[in-house]
């Protein structure tokens, strides 16, 4: 690095010196913790930002998130040129850089890196960064502290695209760096045509069928809401009524992790509201749900949760798949067998499981956190992700994807109107439809109304496609998280030693229980997962089990 590099950043890094004492990790969501102390951190991953764009030579993104926690607290994630995750290859030097205690140090670890990863900060191109983040108050000065960190790279250039969801960033990302049109309208449009696309192809026997006069969204008083409230107006055919837009606190008490959690109705959804089709965002609208309040309610609610997306998406697809698939009669078409799998985590119902396994799918499982999942659904051509939390979406390969345009222009001329063709273009519409970068609410929630169209299905159809086994999830507070080791994507536990086998006896005595117990990525807590014949055993287990990581670990003061 040149002296004028360095002394940029030496002059620019004192002004964001880390609070002391405090050691943040890049975890399944980037860095977060309460906002008060992630200024240094923030600065720094804008410093990593522009590195990762020269090196790649592309567009990244920065978004500042703390998604489903609490409104004081904040984060920052890196979106990659794909529009994904930042490669993990990069987290030990996020780590490192923004665990260093002083300029001198932090420029030490860069100039090590430059070397290491063979980035020209001369030449090569400048870097570009794109910049997002949600409504948490703190959001503004944080965006302050990575344009500083951006530029303090020389020849790099921030651009603040403002308020956005996490997968709008993420989105534009990608888009930019495809070439494409990228702006948050071009998203909209985008949403807009493919899901009107899918509505015109709604088999004519149910296109006047009523599935339900309307669907009511829990915007998490987070910026999901606001944007829905935009997209909505590009409908008529659909009825949304878009509550907790912003005049709440956010997260609290709403919001999809809430009512995944908790089971229970989000604030400002009442008795008016029972046997309606409802859903909830979460705070940076990455996470989708949808729930019924039964009339027998006290306030407990039917969750529709993100296996239940998975399970719709994969039924329509499978469907639309063996439709193409199946020409001239009932004759295979052996030109190409695309590949479709789903991953789930640990975190799935033991009841989806079995339901997409008897759909005849491959399934996988890898541990929490999008970037893993989103990994592995890549390595088939149409990979249906989603964690129970209702995070996910859908990949297409680009050779698949060749493989439909070049079956459109085909069935196009010799079959027009045929079943096939319709088939093959509600495949691409989703595959416009769906956010190709990340999980993304807003357009999954567009592609679960289209396909509940499609098939003229209720909620109450869709939710009654298998039943959830109980389960109960509770958070532990310990002195240490991270002495928890866990393997098998997460499912067993091997440090501290003995608790696997503790946690194994208390399960062997539930019939057809399950239970695991993780670090998590975003909070500082111990979550506990447990599953069993009945609500009953499953709470008797997770308290069980909770007990044992207390016992094991140390209650925290
Ligand atoms: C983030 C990740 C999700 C993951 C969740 C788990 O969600 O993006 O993939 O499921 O964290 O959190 P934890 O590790 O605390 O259980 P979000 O919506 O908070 O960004």
């Amino acid at each position: 690095m040149n002296n004028q590099q360095r002394s940029l950043l030496l002059e620019k890094s004192s002004l964001f010196i880390p609070p002391q004492g405090v050691k943040l990790s890049y975890g399944t969501s980037g860095f977060r913790a309460d906002a008060a102390i992630m200024e240094s951190t923030v600065y720094r991953v804008g410093i990593l930002a522009a590195l990762r764009s020269m090196k790649t030579g592309a567009v990244i993104g920065l978004m500042i998130t703390a998604s489903h926690n609490q409104v004081s607290d904040n984060g920052v994630k890196i979106a990659d040129p794909s529009g994904g995750m930042l490669t993990q290859e990069w987290e030990p030097f996020a780590d490192l850089i923004a665990n260093a205690p002083h300029p001198h140090s932090l420029v030490q670890l860069i100039d090590d890196f430059l070397k290491k990863e063979n980035i020209e900060l001369e030449g090569g191109k400048a870097a570009v960064v794109l910049l997002g983040r949600d409504t948490r108050p703190s959001g503004e000065s944080l965006t302050e502290a990575a344009k500083q960190g951006i530029t303090s790279i020389l020849r790099s250039t921030p651009i603040d695209e403002g308020i956005l969801t996490t997968p709008q960033l993420h989105w534009m990302v990608r888009a930019r760096n495809r070439g494409m049109k990228a702006s948050e309208s071009d998203y909209f449009e985008q949403l807009a045509s493919s899901f009107r696309c899918l509505l015109d192809l709604v088999p004519q026997e149910n296109c006047n069928k009523d599935i339900n006069d309307k669907l009511i969204v829990d915007g998490a008083d987070g910026v999901g809401g606001d944007k829905l409230c935009i997209l909505k107006k590009m409908f008529t055919d659909l009825c949304i009524d878009v509550r907790n837009c912003g005049s709440g606190v956010l997260n609290e008490g709403v919001g999809a992790d809430y009512v995944q959690k908790e089971k229970v109705a989000p604030r400002g959804f009442g008795p008016a509201d029972v046997g309606i089709r409802c859903a909830s965002l979460d705070g940076d609208a990455d996470r989708l749900v949808y729930f019924i309040m039964p009339s027998d309610s006290h306030n407990k609610i039917e969750l529709v949760d993100g296996d239940k997306i998975l399970s719709l998406f994969a039924v329509f697809v499978k469907e639309q798949l063996s439709i193409i698939l199946k020409h001239d009669g009932m004759v295979e078409d052996k030109s190409y067998q695309p590949t479709l799998g789903v991953v789930q985590t640990a975190y799935a119902n033991g009841a989806a499981t079995d339901y997409v396994k008897q759909l005849g799918l491959e399934t996988a499982i890898t541990p929490t956190g999008v970037k893993f999942l989103h990994e592995k659904a890549a390595e088939y051509d149409i990979g249906i992700y989603f964690e129970a939390n209702g995070h996910g979406t859908i990949l297409f390969s680009e050779p698949f994807l060749g493989w439909l345009e070049r079956k459109n222009d085909e069935v196009s001329t010799k079959a027009k109107g045929s079943e096939q063709e319709k088939a093959v273009l509600r495949l691409l519409a989703v595959s416009r439809l769906i956010n190709q970068a990340v999980g993304d609410a807003l357009s999954g929630l567009f592609l679960v109304e289209a396909i509940l169209q499609h098939k003229g299905c209720t909620i109450h159809g869709w939710n009654s496609l298998y039943h959830d086994l109980p389960s109960r999830q509770l958070k532990v507070k310990v002195v240490d998280r991270a002495s928890i080791v866990t393997a098998n994507a997460e499912t067993v536990v091997v440090k501290p030693d003995g608790i696997q086998e503790a946690i194994s006896a208390e399960t062997a005595k539930y019939p057809k229980g399950r239970c695991f117990v993780r670090p998590s990525g975003t909070e500082d807590v111990v979550r506990v997962y447990a599953e069993a014949v009945t609500q009953e055993a499953a709470d008797s287990l997770a308290r069980a089990v909770a007990g044992l990581v207390n016992q094991f670990l140390g209650p925290s003061s």
